[in-house]
């Protein structure tokens, strides 16, 4: 009778469990943007924020992982810890030093600068010891190129360090005064923040250029859009380039910004550490709201896109078929699955994958307004040679290609995926 009853109880308790894990997954849900508020993870998708956990000792350097999680190294203690994409604690690893910037490599490795020890820590998606390699004088932020060469900025040395992973050979670029942050570009070219000035390299480390930036840049972050967003903590406003390193302009903030994270729908979001807000910017820099948080920080890659875009431009992070380079060039959200360009084959009438002789038929009864039902939803499938204009050529060019050995249609081509150029010719739904 006892043994019953206490099985019942144990059984509501284990309901109860899985409804309040049940309830509390839906609010996280992979974060849009992580960071830290005082000593608790924060995961806001919109408002309201999620108090995911503690993080003993604050966050410093943020690296979101392409399953929606995030890697945290502590600001105060020797502490890096992985939190999954509901906010569940995955790793603990204690480093022999206090880690600044990290960020993950596109075999699912991180590295993370540590500035007591002047070298660049490696760490194993398990969390192993992959072994170190010696930098310049106190590193402070990491960055990994697409090519997947780590980046290391020495505070004190006034330089950069760029490292082979597989061969461990190094070479070191001289730069302004004081680098912090630092950022691999999705065209390859490094960007730099100093104390008074935003430095450009390419992707051999060569000098490009430099603009002075007397706000005392810190977190900085590339845009969906092809720009780059630099956020100076002294002024109180956000830089924004292009991608060639031109200054567009500045947009104002609340108190003392740092961290700063373009998202996948193309805004910007801010941490005013200071102002206790983390303010959102559309692509245009227009302030489209901001949500109160007490000191928010935390630099580094905060939503993933950096990884999806920067390090990793040919993987496919949200699972919907088309690489994370392409969906942002098309202008959709290389994060969302809800968010993705119709797919086609070009020459294929009917839709099933395979160009035929069957799709002769069709383009050519779509070309002499046979209507086939096919114009209704992927017209563009049909303008075989890509010239933007559906006429006889389509068929005969087709024709050509099956029986004559001639030019096979334009992309996409055979493998199914995007129109490369939507702005120009006919539409395709889903
Ligand atoms: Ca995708
Ligand atoms: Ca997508
Ligand atoms: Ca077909
Ligand atoms: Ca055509």
């Amino acid at each position: 009778m006892r043994t019953m009853s206490f099985s019942r109880f144990q059984n509501r308790v284990v309901v109860a469990l899985a409804l309040l894990l049940l309830c509390g997954s839906a609010e996280v849900r992979g974060a849009d943007l992580w960071f830290a508020s005082q000593d608790d993870l924060v995961a806001l998708n919109g408002a309201p924020q999620v108090h995911v956990g503690s993080l003993p000792g604050g966050g410093n350097g943020f690296a979101a992982t392409p399953g929606g999680g995030v890697w945290v190294a502590s600001r105060d203690l020797p502490l890096l810890r992985r939190f999954d994409a509901l906010g569940n604690l995955e790793l603990e690893v204690i480093p022999a030093a206090p880690l600044q910037g990290i960020a993950l490599a596109a075999d699912g490795t991180l590295w993370c600068a540590r500035p007591t020890l002047d070298d660049v820590w490696h760490v194993a998606a398990d969390g192993g010891d992959l072994g170190s390699h010696p930098v310049g004088s106190v590193p402070y932020g990491v960055a990994v190129d697409r090519d997947g060469f780590v980046w290391v900025s020495n505070s004190y040395g006034n330089s950069v360090t760029r490292l082979d992973p597989v061969s461990g050979a190094t070479t070191t670029t001289p730069v302004g005064f004081f680098p912090t942050h630092l950022g691999a570009a999705p065209d390859g070219t490094i960007w730099v923040a100093e104390k008074e000035s935003v430095t450009r390299l390419d992707a051999a480390g060569g000098l490009l250029g430099s603009a002075d930036a007397f706000g005392f840049p810190l977190g900085l972050t590339f845009t969906l859009g092809g720009e780059v967003w630099v956020a100076q903590q002294n002024s109180h406003e956000v830089l924004r380039f292009d991608a060639g390193g031109a200054l567009l302009g500045s947009i104002p903030t609340a108190w003392r910004p740092r961290g700063i994270s373009a998202r996948g729908d193309g805004t910007v979001e801010v941490l005013c550490r200071l102002g206790g807000v983390v303010q959102r910017f559309d692509a245009d820099g227009v302030l489209l709201g901001e949500v109160a948080s007490a000191t928010p920080d935390g630099l580094g890659d905060l939503t993933g896109l950096g990884f999806a875009l920067c390090v990793d431009p040919i993987g496919d992070a949200d699972g919907d078929g088309v690489s994370n380079a392409l969906e942002a060039q098309l202008g959709f959200d290389p994060l969302s699955a809800s968010s993705s360009p119709a797919t086609f084959v070009r020459g294929d009438a009917n839709r099933d994958g395979l160009v035929l002789f069957e799709d002769v038929i069709g383009t050519l009864a779509a070309v002499l307004g046979g209507g086939a039902p096919v114009l209704a939803d992927c017209p563009e499938a049909l303008d075989v040679n890509d010239d933007a204009a559906l006429d006889l050529a389509d068929p005969i060019y087709l024709i050509s290609f099956l029986f004559a050995g001639g030019p096979a249609p334009q992309a996409p081509f055979p493998v199914e995926g995007p129109d490369p150029a939507p702005g120009l010719g006919y539409p395709c739904l889903p």
